[in-house]
């Protein structure tokens, strides 16, 4: 395999390791091949809110394969979804599943250009939204972990029709409009930032954008793959209440299970086929295995999982500062929820340039030290470190006196 991996991110090569190959999670805890164990902050890169082998989602992928893996027909489990995922988030009438983030996310994009009859796309440096084409220019990830400003492969062309801004930067919203409105099909962005480390929206920003969408015919895409079921049960756009005309969903969804989803207006949604002219398709699209494994996902998604999450973030929020200033290393951490960002930063970190300022030495240094001691933090400084409902206090605990030590290690 390329790399030793199946998505680069997972190749360690930006803190200066080799790949590690797991072989069990159960609840926070993973195993590698030579046995060691972790406790996991990266969770699979969210999908696993509620911890590896969670006992009722492992149940209901057992029954559903046992009535078939797939029939390329729609089936219930898809309908319940659909169904729930429509109740739950504010702004999805209607939705179409697809097999990941990437695919929903270009989709969204087609579909915004098919209803504008525009091409032009607002998108903000740091947010990554998947490895499409039109979303590679200045993305954060993966993009940003290896330095590729661009990906190879990228026709000339592609930039044309890409305006990429700085993320909380109400100024270059109002010029890129104030220029481009009348082109702009869409805006797509990460309404918390999860691929720069964490950085949630200024106050205020969200607001503007919408306004901003609403002034000039633009589609407002909110990238939710990340912050959707993860920072409350309707995603950022409940938390911050700014509805988005369509919505790109993934990972949680599909309780560990390869699903993607967008939906949003109604009247958007009808151009896609085969009520309208914009082409979307996918042989594994609505596998009604991934989709009972989204169900009992979302079905534990109560108060109660919410309340939890935001303590147990809440102590390794709190541990980290703690432990950094008692070994005199300067951090910031940015928190929504359970989605954690750690930088070794002195000042506020706003946008990817405070971001790329961070410590990017230290970073590789102090995972390593927690590695060692038995936690997995996200192998790059550019990702969120993620909790789950089976995360512990004594877990957090002993990764917050495993970090005291890395960081004493990190100042040297
Ligand atoms: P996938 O195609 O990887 O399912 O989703 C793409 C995507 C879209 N939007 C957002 C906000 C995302 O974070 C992602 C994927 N996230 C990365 C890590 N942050 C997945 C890990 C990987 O690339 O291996």
């Amino acid at each position: 395999m390329v790399g030793g991996v199946s998505s680069p991110v997972r190749s360690f090569k930006a803190v200066g390791g080799t790949p590690l190959f797991f072989v069990t999670g159960r609840g926070s805890r993973v195993w590698d091949a030579d046995g060691n164990s972790f406790v996991d902050y990266v969770c699979s890169w969210g999908p696993l809110i509620l911890g590896h082998s969670n006992p009722k989602v492992v149940r209901a992928v057992i029954g559903a394969v046992k009535s078939g893996t797939s029939f390329g027909a729609p089936t219930l489990p898809e309908l319940a979804l659909a169904r729930k995922i429509c109740g739950i988030v504010p702004s999805v009438e209607k939705v179409r599943f697809v097999n990941s983030g990437t695919e929903a996310t270009m989709s969204a994009l087609r579909l915004a250009r098919g209803f504008t009859g525009r091409a032009k796309l607002v998108k903000f440096e740091g947010c990554y939204h998947g490895h499409a084409d039109p979303f590679l220019t200045r993305a954060g990830s993966g993009l940003a972990t290896f330095d590729i400003p661009d990906s190879a492969g990228l026709p000339a062309s592609m930039g044309a029709d890409t305006i990429t801004l700085a993320f909380n930067d109400e100024e270059r919203l109002e010029e890129a409009f104030r220029a481009h409105g009348a082109e702009i099909a869409a805006a797509i962005i990460e309404p918390i930032a999860g691929n720069m480390g964490v950085v949630p929206p200024a106050p205020g920003y969200l607001r503007r954008l919408r306004r901003l969408c609403d002034e000039n015919g633009s589609v407002l895409i909110f990238d939710e793959v990340i912050s959707g079921f993860r920072v409350s049960l309707g995603g950022a756009q409940e938390l911050y209440g700014v509805k988005p005309d369509l919505t790109c969903m993934g990972k949680v969804i599909g309780g560990g299970l390869p699903v993607g989803a967008y939906g949003g207006r109604a009247d958007v949604m009808r151009l896609v086929a085969p009520e309208g002219p914009v082409y979307q398709a996918g042989t594994l699209a609505g596998n009604p295995v991934a989709m009972a494994a989204g169900l009992a996902a979302l079905d534990q998604l109560d108060r109660r999982a919410y309340s939890k999450l935001e303590a147990l973030s809440a102590q390794l929020e709190e541990g980290l500062l703690d432990s950094a200033a008692k070994s005199g290393v300067s951090i910031t951490v940015n928190r929504v929820g359970s989605m954690v960002g750690l930088f070794f930063a002195k000042g506020e970190v706003r946008n990817f340039k405070d971001a790329k300022a961070s410590d990017h030495v230290l970073y590789p240094k102090f995972h390593r030290g927690l590695l060692e001691r038995g936690s997995y933090f996200p192998p790059s400084a550019f990702e969120t470190i993620f909790l789950s409902t089976a995360h512990s206090v004594s877990d957090v605990n002993r990764t917050v006196a495993s970090a005291r030590i890395a960081f004493r290690e990190v100042a040297g």
